[in-house]
C-alpha cells in the first residue's frame, strides 16, 4: 500500500489515501518518490479544462528513487535518482527513430495493455488512471522506464522534482522550438512556472529584449530576476500596445504560456510580421482561435508547442548542466515546498497565480 492524492469523481479536492501499486511488469520500474511539482496541466484535470475519467493519479513532474525494475529494464537501476518526464517515446517507430518522441507514433507501446491488470487501484479495486502515464502525487510511482531519466544523487529533490516538465517546457520552447537566437526580442504572456522558465531561456539565448507579461506584480518581479529585460502589467495596461511601444513593430517572438483564447490572440499580435508566436498553454479540448488573415498574408505565423518538443535524455541532462553553471535558476522557482497532504491548498494557490512552482516534498 502507498499513501497517494487521488482525484475521484465527485469532488475538486485530491483525496490523501492509501491506494495499491503493483509490481513492476515489463520494462517498467517502481520509484520512491522524493519531491514533485504542482503543474497548471494538473490543475486543468481539477478545473475540468482537461475533462479526463476519475479516479485519476496527478502529477507528472518528479524525482525519486529507483526500488524495483521490472523484466527488460536497461536503462536505469535500483538506486539511480531518475526525473520524470511525461514525454514518452516508445524509441522504435519512424519519429522516435528521427529524434521527435513528443510526436511517438505508438504511444500504446509505453502504457500496460488493456485488460492487463492496472498499475495504480483504489483500495476498493477500481483502477486508478494517472496523469500522462505517470502520476507522481504517491510515494512509490510505477512507470515505463522510457518516462524515467537519471540525474545527479547530489541534486537537491525539490529542484531536481521541477525539472521533468516547467523546465523542459519553458528551456525547449526557446531551444527547440522557436530557436531564439542572441539580439531576437521575445515576449512572454503568463510568468507561471512553465512561462518563468520561457524568460530564463530567452535570457540564456541572448535575446537583446525579453519582454514580461503577467497581471501579478509578484510574478513580474520574479520575471525581471530571472531573466526579463522588461515588465508589462496586463492588469493595467493593453499588453499588446505596451509591448509595441517596447519594440516597434512588435517582437520576433511572442509566448503565450496560460491558455486562453485572449491572451493566445495578445501573443499573436504581439508578434512582427512574418514572425511567429507560440501556444504553450493548454486550452480545453475543442477549444478553437480565431486570427487575422492579413497577418498569415504578412508571413506571420501561430505555432503549438507541445512539452518544448522535448527529447528527455538529451535535453534534461544539457539543462541540468545549465543549472550547475549558474546560467539556470531553479532555486528562485520554487516557491513552497509542502507535504503531500497539503496538496490541496497547493492547488489553490496555484489557482490563485501566487505561486512560481509549488513542491511537494516526501521526507
Ligand atoms: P501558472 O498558473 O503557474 O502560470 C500562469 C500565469 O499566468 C500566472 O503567473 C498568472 O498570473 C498569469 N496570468 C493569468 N491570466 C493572465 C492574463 N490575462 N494576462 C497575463 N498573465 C496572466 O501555470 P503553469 O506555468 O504551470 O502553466 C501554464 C500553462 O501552460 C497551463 O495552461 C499549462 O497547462 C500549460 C502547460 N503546457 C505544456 C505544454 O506542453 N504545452 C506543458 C506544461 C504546462
Ligand atoms: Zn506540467
Amino acid at each position: 500500500m502507498t499513501t497517494a492524492a487521488v482525484l475521484d469523481d465527485g469532488s475538486d479536492e485530491l483525496l490523501v489515501t492509501d491506494i495499491e501499486v503493483d509490481q513492476p511488469g515489463p520494462r517498467e520500474v517502481s520509484v520512491r518518490s522524493l519531491a514533485t511539482g504542482l503543474c497548471h496541466s494538473d490543475l486543468h484535470y481539477i478545473d475540468g479544462v482537461l475533462n479526463r475519467p476519475r479516479p485519476v493519479l496527478l502529477g507528472h513532474e518528479a524525482v525519486g528513487i529507483v526500488d524495483a525494475v521490472g523484466p527488460g529494464v536497461e536503462s536505469v537501476a535500483v538506486g539511480d535518482h531518475v526525473v520524470t518526464c511525461l514525454v514518452v517515446g516508445c524509441g522504435t517507430c519512424p519519429r522516435c527513430e528521427q529524434g521527435e518522441p513528443f510526436v511517438c507514433a505508438n504511444p500504446n507501446a509505453t502504457r500496460r495493455a488493456r485488460g492487463a491488470p492496472p498499475r495504480h487501484a483504489m483500495h476498493d479495486g477500481r483502477p486508478i488512471g494517472t496523469m500522462a502515464n505517470i502520476g507522481s502525487f504517491s510515494a512509490r510511482m510505477l512507470v515505463d522506464e522510457r518516462a524515467l531519466v537519471k540525474v545527479p544523487a547530489s541534486m537537491p529533490p525539490t529542484l531536481a522534482a521541477i525539472v521533468g516538465c516547467a523546465v523542459v517546457t519553458g528551456l525547449g520552447s526557446v531551444f527547440n522550438v522557436a530557436r531564439v537566437r542572441p539580439t531576437d526580442t521575445v515576449a512572454i504572456i503568463g510568468c507561471g512556472g512553465v512561462g518563468l522558465n520561457v524568460v530564463q531561456g530567452a535570457r540564456i539565448a541572448g535575446a537583446a529584449k525579453v519582454i514580461a507579461v503577467d497581471v501579478s506584480s509578484a510574478k513580474l518581479d520574479l520575471a525581471r530576476k530571472l531573466g526579463a529585460t522588461d515588465t508589462v502589467d496586463a492588469s493595467q495596461t493593453d499588453a499588446v500596445e505596451a509591448v509595441r511601444a517596447l519594440t516597434g513593430e512588435g517582437v520576433d517572438h511572442a509566448f503565450e504560456v496560460i491558455g486562453r483564447a485572449e491572451t493566445a490572440r495578445q501573443a499573436f499580435d504581439m508578434a512582427s510580421p512574418g514572425r511567429r508566436a507560440y501556444v504553450v498553454g493548454v486550452f480545453p479540448d475543442d477549444a478553437e482561435l480565431a486570427l487575422p488573415t492579413l497577418s498569415l498574408r504578412r508571413g506571420k505565423s501561430l505555432v503549438g508547442v507541445f512539452m518544448g518538443a522535448t527529447r528527455p535524455r538529451v535535453d534534461i541532462p544539457r539543462y541540468i548542466e545549465l543549472w550547475e553553471r549558474g546560467l539556470l535558476d531553479l532555486e528562485s522557482m520554487v516557491s513552497d515546498v509542502i507535504a503531500l497532504d497539503q496538496v490541496n491548498e497547493g492547488f489553490h494557490a496555484l489557482q490563485r497565480g501566487e505561486v512560481a512552482r509549488a513542491v511537494i516534498s516526501f521526507d
